[in-house]
Parts: structure tokens; C-alpha cells; sequence
């Protein structure tokens, strides 16, 4: 489909669920070989399978937290968010929530709550949270806007209800900024050679404010963490020679800090747009993205769930194995709302 199709919307939502959903058996495995991740994927095939057997996790919980109040609300309300959250942690608290979010997550359940972006502002001694948790859900704050700098604000802010380190919540605006360039038809083939520098151009303006500077002085890293990761990424793909999984452990990451798994997810997509050795030749670009990502072991639901939403906006939903979307819990939810908030993008611009 064109720039901000149907098929689009449909690809990121369902796509985002596929990959929490088979990333979850992977989840903090150090080495998972390949074989095991194609015999999990080909398992999904097996008819007596289906029915949403394989459960979604905190990602796709708190995702769907956000859709729900982006389109309740035809826009970014902070308040109807943070309550929304609190309640789905309250109803469903095992769904493998970050160690420290919780803290947050029931701090928002109170009604006395004035600032709900406070309690975020507490974890980790004050500096808040540089965990992936804002990234993982910040796919439909880009199905939700069409401008960028909306998205930026948003996304930024959606984060900062759990996430208040630049760390954290600059992987969630990085995401959204990926998720729609590839909504534009940013990874076409005209485009593709531009899609990193764009996103690297857009996160300098992101990571030239102050309080990414000071916080990644604070944690020694570079001065533009996530640039300095995106040009990582184009520096593996610009290689000619094969990368190795072990390199890409090395150079991006795998972990549960943004940091170290937002330009992986990116790079999972870049690299899979093309057939791979090991990959088996009947998988289309979707399939080996999702198959790329757990065989990197780590934060794999995560990854393949941050990968999948980039991904599936550039493949759209027919790229998708039917199969698979019948195995994930809440894939059909994901693909009414993505119909919905391809409605509430396409109408005039809503505003916060
Ligand atoms: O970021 P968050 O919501 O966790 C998301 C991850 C995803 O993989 C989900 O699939 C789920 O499994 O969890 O939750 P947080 O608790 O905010 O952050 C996750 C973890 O990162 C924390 O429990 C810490 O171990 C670590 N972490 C930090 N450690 C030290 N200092 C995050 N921020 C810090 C920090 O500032
Ligand atoms: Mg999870
Ligand atoms: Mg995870």
C-alpha cells in the first residue's frame, strides 16, 4: 500500500503483538540458536495450534493502554494514560512487568495523585528508569499523529509517565520515529539508502536538549547516545561482509535498557530487508525480522515486538502468516484498533 495505508496500520499493530507474543518463550536466554527459534516459529504452523496459545506480555499490555486512550481521547491526555496503566497492572499484574516499574504502576493507581508524572521521577534514586518499557509501547503515538514534532512531544511524554530518564523515554521517541518513517514508506527502496540518517538527523535535535546531555554524562555515555548507536547500525550495514550475531551483541545490544535494544530492533529490520543465510527462502522480510530478532536472545520479546511494529508498517498486514497471527492473544484486537486509529490519523489533526 501507499504512505499511511490501511494495510500499514494493520502490519505495525498485529506485527508488534506477533513479536511480544513468540518472543516470550526467548525472553533473557542467553544464546538461542537459530534451529530452536525456527522450530518455535514452525510449531506455530502445527493445525491443532491457534486460538491465541501463545500469551502476550507487559509490551503489548501497555501498548494497547496507549491505543485505547489515544483514540478515547482523539489525542495525548496524561491523566486518562496513567490511569489506564494502573488499572491494567491492577487487573493483571503477571504479565512480566519490569522489576522496577511496578513501583510506579501502583503508585498511579491513587486517586490522590496530583502529578502522575511523579512517580516516575522517583525510581532509581531520582534519576528515573532507562529501561525499554516506554520504547516497547511507543508504536501508536506514530499511527496516532501524522507530524513529527507531535510525535516527538508525545511520545516523549507517553513515556515519561513510567520512564523519566532521557535514556528511557529518548528510546521511545527514537521508536515512534521509526515506526513512522516506515508508515511513510521511508523503507521503499527510493528511500531506504536515507531512512537512518533521517532518524540519526532527527534524534540529534532530540538529544541536544539538556537533560539528555546531563544524563548521559551522568551514565558515561557519549554525548548523543542514541546517534552514536544509529551510526553503529549503518556501520553494520554498510559492511560487505556478513555480520555475525555475536557483532551485533557486541555493538547494539540486547538488554532491557533502550539503549541497548531500540537501534537493534531497527537494525533487525534493516538487515532482514533482504534475504540472509540461515534464514529460511520461503520466509518473506516480516518473517525473518521476527526470526532475526529472538535469535539474538535477550530482551527478545521486546526486540522482535519494537522490530515487528517498524517491520510491519513496510510490509503491511498481508505479509503476515495468518497462522501466526491466529497463535497471539490480542492480535485480533490489535488489527480493529489499528483500523481505528488509521480513522482518528486521517481526520484532522487532533490535538493533546
Ligand atoms: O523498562 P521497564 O518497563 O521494563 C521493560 C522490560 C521489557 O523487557 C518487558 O518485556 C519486561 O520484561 O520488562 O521496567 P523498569 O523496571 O523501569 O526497567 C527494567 C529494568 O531495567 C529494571 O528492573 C532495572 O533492572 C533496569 N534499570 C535500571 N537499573 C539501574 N539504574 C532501569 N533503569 C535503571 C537505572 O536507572
Ligand atoms: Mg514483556
Ligand atoms: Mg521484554
Amino acid at each position: 500500500g501507499g504512505p499511511a495505508s490501511l494495510s500499514r496500520f494493520r502490519g505495525a499493530l498485529v506485527a508488534a503483538v506477533l513479536g511480544d507474543c513468540v518472543g516470550g518463550e526467548f525472553e533473557g536466554a542467553e544464546e538461542v540458536p537459530m534451529d530452536r527459534v525456527l522450530q518455535h516459529l514452525n510449531g506455530l504452523e502445527d493445525e491443532s495450534r491457534g486460538d491465541g496459545i501463545l500469551q502476550y506480555s507487559d509490551d503489548t499490555a501497555m501498548t494497547r493502554c496507549v491505543v485505547q486512550s489515544l483514540l478515547t481521547r482523539a489525542g495525548f491526555d496524561e491523566q486518562d494514560m496513567a490511569r489506564r496503566f494502573a488499572k491494567e497492572y491492577s487487573h493483571s499484574p503477571g504479565r512480566g512487568y519490569g522489576a522496577g516499574v511496578i513501583q510506579v504502576l501502583r503508585k498511579l493507581a491513587s486517586p490522590h495523585l496530583n502529578d502522575v508524572f511523579q512517580p516516575a521521577r522517583a525510581q532509581f534514586s531520582g534519576h528515573g528508569s532507562f529501561g525499554n518499557g516506554g520504547a516497547m509501547r511507543a508504536a501508536p503515538f506514530a499511527l496516532a499523529f501524522s507530524n513529527p514534532v507531535d510525535i516527538r512531544r508525545y511520545s516523549r511524554l507517553g513515556a515519561m509517565l513510567t520512564h523519566s530518564c532521557s535514556l528511557g523515554y529518548n528510546g521511545a521517541v527514537l521508536q515512534a520515529l521509526a515506526v513512522h518513517l516506515s508508515l511513510q514508506g521511508g523503507l521503499e527502496l527510493p528511500h531506504r539508502p536515507t531512512f537512518i540518517n533521517k532518524l540519526i538527523s532527527e534524534m540529534e535535535e532530540v538529544e541536544a536538549e539538556d537533560a539528555a546531555r546531563s544524563d548521559s554524562r551522568v551514565f558515561s555515555e557519549s554525548e548523543f547516545p542514541f546517534c552514536d548507536r544509529l551510526h553503529r547500525v549503518k556501520d553494520l550495514m554498510e559492511r560487505n561482509t556478513s555480520v555475525s550475531i555475536e557483532e551485533v551483541i557486541s555493538e547494539l545490544g540486547n538488554g532491557i535498557a533502550a539503549l541497548h535494544s531500540v537501534p537493534t530492533a531497527i537494525f533487525c529490520v534493516l538487515h532482514c530487508l533482504e534475504p540472509r543465510e540461515g534464514l529460511p527462502e520461503r520466509y518473506g522480510g516480516l518473517e525473518r525480522t521476527m526470526a532475526y530478532s529472538l535469535a539474538l536472545g535477550g530482551d527478545t520479546d521486546t526486540i522482535a515486538c519494537m522490530a515487528g511494529a517498524i517491520a510491519g508498517a513496510h510490509y503491511g498486514i498481508d505479509a503476515i502468516p495468518q497462522i501466526w497471527q491466529r497463535c497471539c492473544e490480542g492480535a485480533e484486537d490489535a488489527d480493529i484498533n489499528a483500523e481505528r486509529l488509521h480513522t482518528l490519523y486521517h481526520q484532522a489533526p487532533a490535538e493533546g
